[in-house]
């Protein structure tokens, strides 16, 4: 369906649902949406119809190559921070980041590096820059990339974050994304659903544990970086990715600041505080400014209970026994 009207996300809207999608969807399991009525689980995560189309088709038409890099994160763990630095690095010989010009100054990060799946979800057929190296992001959990990801040494970056802050931010974001017929969400409902697994592209700990597995399979091929330590070390982290993206810093450049820079340009207050991201929505309806709100680590302690904080503790220390993964 045509879209008019740009401040409802197109997954809230009637599209046109592939007979391959309906099919696949009348033997799905279903529940409840955190935006949208109903959400299916498909090759065992929750999909809304929209994201599942894009996945599909994602999945059977990407072709990857060796040198593209593939941004994947679980909602809400800082993927549009994760975007700009991205953008930042692998384009700085073509817009150096000191520019009053640069295109994270006048795009949303989410406009520079789209989400895969929703460009599938419009065409099956996107003409890509053929530029290496490309850059792509992803919600898509690992079992369900497509073929040729897996068969290619395609980079991939996951960023994963606490499930406490994870999930405040995701019930804020949407919240904010229900339009007012649909009514809000209370945290409860929100947070039993968490709980079971039913999040968008969830569950949380199945997404982030085979990133976690793959990333100690294949280190040279999948970087695994959480939220905090971007927070806590951001320049030991920078010139980690910019390392694992095969572009490490100069001398040069460090001795001119690129680190600072590069940081100060991607940071929430810099990036929270331009028009562009303050005002309008993305192409797929959602209101860019819901993409920025505190930006913090443990916001998490203003809003769960003591038993929500334990329960959650519980589920993750259950699901990431023996990985080593912790928080
Ligand atoms: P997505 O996965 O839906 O694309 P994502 O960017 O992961 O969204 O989620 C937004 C979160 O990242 C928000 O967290 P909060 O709700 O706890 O505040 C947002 O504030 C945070 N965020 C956005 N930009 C930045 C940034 N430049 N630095 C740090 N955090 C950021």
């Amino acid at each position: 369906m045509e879209i008019t009207d740009p401040t409802v996300p197109k997954y809230l809207q009637n599209f046109q649902v592939s007979q391959e999608c309906k099919n696949l969807i009348s033997s799905l399991p279903e529940e409840r949406g955190w935006v949208v009525p109903t959400m299916y689980k498909y090759q065992g995560f929750w999909h809304h119809t929209w994201q599942l189309q894009g996945v599909l088709s994602f999945q059977k038409h990407f072709h990857a190559q060796d040198t593209d890099i593939l941004l994947v994160t679980a909602p809400k763990s800082g993927t549009t921070w994760l975007k700009a630095i991205s953008f930042a690095i692998t384009n700085r010989i073509k817009y150096p980041v000191t520019s009053s010009n640069h295109p994270l100054l006048k795009n949303n990060s989410h406009v520079l590096v789209p989400f895969v799946e929703h460009v599938y979800a419009e065409n099956p057929n996107p003409e890509f820059s053929e530029t290496p190296p490309r850059l792509f992001a992803t919600h898509v959990p690992f079992v369900s990339l497509p073929e040729s990801v897996h068969n290619s040494k395609c980079k991939i970056v996951y960023m994963c974050r606490n499930p406490k802050d994870l999930f405040v931010s995701a019930f804020h974001f949407t919240n904010k994304l229900r339009p007012q017929y649909m009514g809000k969400n209370s945290m409860e409902d929100m947070f039993d659903l968490f709980c079971k697994g039913v999040f968008l592209y969830g569950p949380y700990w199945d997404h982030v544990l085979a990133y976690w597995n793959e990333a100690l399979r294949r280190p040279k091929e999948v970087l695994f970086l959480k939220y905090e330590e971007m927070k806590e070390q951001p320049g030991t982290q920078v010139r980690k990715v910019a390392e694992f993206y095969g572009c490490p810093f100069t001398f040069e450049e460090e001795k001119e600041g690129i680190v600072d820079a590069i940081l100060g340009l991607c940071s929430f207050e810099r990036l929270s505080n331009l028009e562009v991201n303050k005002e309008g929505y993305l192409p797929t309806g959602e209101m860019k400014q819901a993409y920025f709100r505190k930006g913090e680590i443990g916001d998490w302690k203003n809003y769960l209970t003591a038993e929500m904080a334990e329960e959650l503790d519980m589920i993750t220390e259950h699901k990431f026994q023996g990985s080593g993964l912790t928080f």
